[in-house]
């Protein structure tokens, strides 16, 4: 691990992944040994990299898979089926959701019918996923809901939210969200750890996973920034851990203007989600806009 200057053996890699992640859980306060985690588990090798490294610290969690419904390529139903061996393998509670039973169809469809997924439905997708986790999450009263977010991902993130200068989006980003009410308590055990030790590890404990991305992801802003980034990794190995981290420490000394603190929160009159609307969240809106074209589309 160039990145580290650090070469480790096959045992001691397999000690030094969870006890990294026990670093960062407590570093960042992201929750106690008692606390019920609930991991959002899409298949990839994250999340189940995550879920098995949280049992192995000795947490209680339970699994969350979302149906988003995607036939292309049969995703949605091969991403399920890794999830659900993975889970009875081990004898591990997991829960099911569709996005279907939530929105009345799978994402591709619901988001065709919406002005911002017309031309891909990532965004849908994505309002959609974190309506639902949260939803299970504060139902099924567990603490924490936890993502197999890496370093990859967070400093794909903070360059895109920095190259727009998303203030909001730059003060929001951290390794643990805090609850308020009716939002659960978000955390992201593997922000530290690059997405080639977390392949490296679910390699080494045999965990089956999906390797193919979505058949939307491609051209993903998101993807574009990590190529940038890994180019960079290449020439100056340390580069995304060094942006990130810095970005961690330097966030005590940076002022930011409290967008969060200046926007007012309400709950959604629908689903009671939180909310900086004054009307329906989100969500709700893009519900009832895929559920007035289905009529409209039904009485023509
Ligand atoms: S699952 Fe959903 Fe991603 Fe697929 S449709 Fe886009 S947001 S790419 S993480
Ligand atoms: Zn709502």
């Amino acid at each position: 691990m160039r990145q580290h200057k650090l070469a480790l053996c096959r045992d001691h890699f397999m000690e030094w992944i969870p006890s990294q992640t026990q670093r960062a859980i407590v570093t960042y306060a992201m929750f106690q040994a008692d606390n019920r985690l609930l991991v959002a588990a899409s298949g990839g090798k994250d999340s189940l990299a995550l879920w098995d490294v949280l049992l192995t610290l000795g947490y209680q969690a339970d699994g969350l898979y979302i149906d988003l419904g995607i036939a292309s390529e049969d995703y949605s139903h091969a991403s399920q089926a890794y999830v659900e061996r993975f889970a009875r393998k081990r004898g591990l509670n997991l829960i099911i959701a569709r996005a279907a039973d939530y929105l009345g169809m799978g994402i591709p469809d619901a988001a065709a019918n919406t002005r911002r997924g017309r031309d891909k439905p990532c965004s849908v997708c994505g309002l959609t996923k974190r309506h639902i986790m949260n939803h299970i999450a504060i139902e099924g009263e567990y603490d924490v809901l936890v993502t197999g977010h890496n370093l990859d991902d967070e400093a794909a993130t903070l360059f895109g939210n920095t190259l727009h200068w998303q203030v909001g989006y730059l003060q929001r980003q951290w390794p643990v969200l805090e609850a308020k009410p009716g939002l659960v308590r978000k955390a992201k055990p593997f922000c530290r750890l690059y997405e080639r030790e977390t392949a490296a590890y679910a390699f080494l404990r045999s965990i089956e996973y999906i390797d193919e991305e979505c058949p939307y992801a491609s051209g993903a802003k998101s993807i574009y920034y990590k190529e940038v980034l890994n180019r960079m990794e290449l020439e100056r190995p340390g580069t995304k851990q060094s942006f990130y981290l810095s970005f961690l420490r330097a966030k005590g000394h940076l002022q930011f203007d409290d967008v969060q603190e200046q926007l007012a929160f309400k709950h959604c009159p629908e689903c009671g989600s939180l909310t900086t609307s004054s009307g329906l969240c989100s969500f709700c809106r893009v519900k009832q806009r895929v559920h007035d074209r289905t009529i409209l589309v039904e009485r023509k």
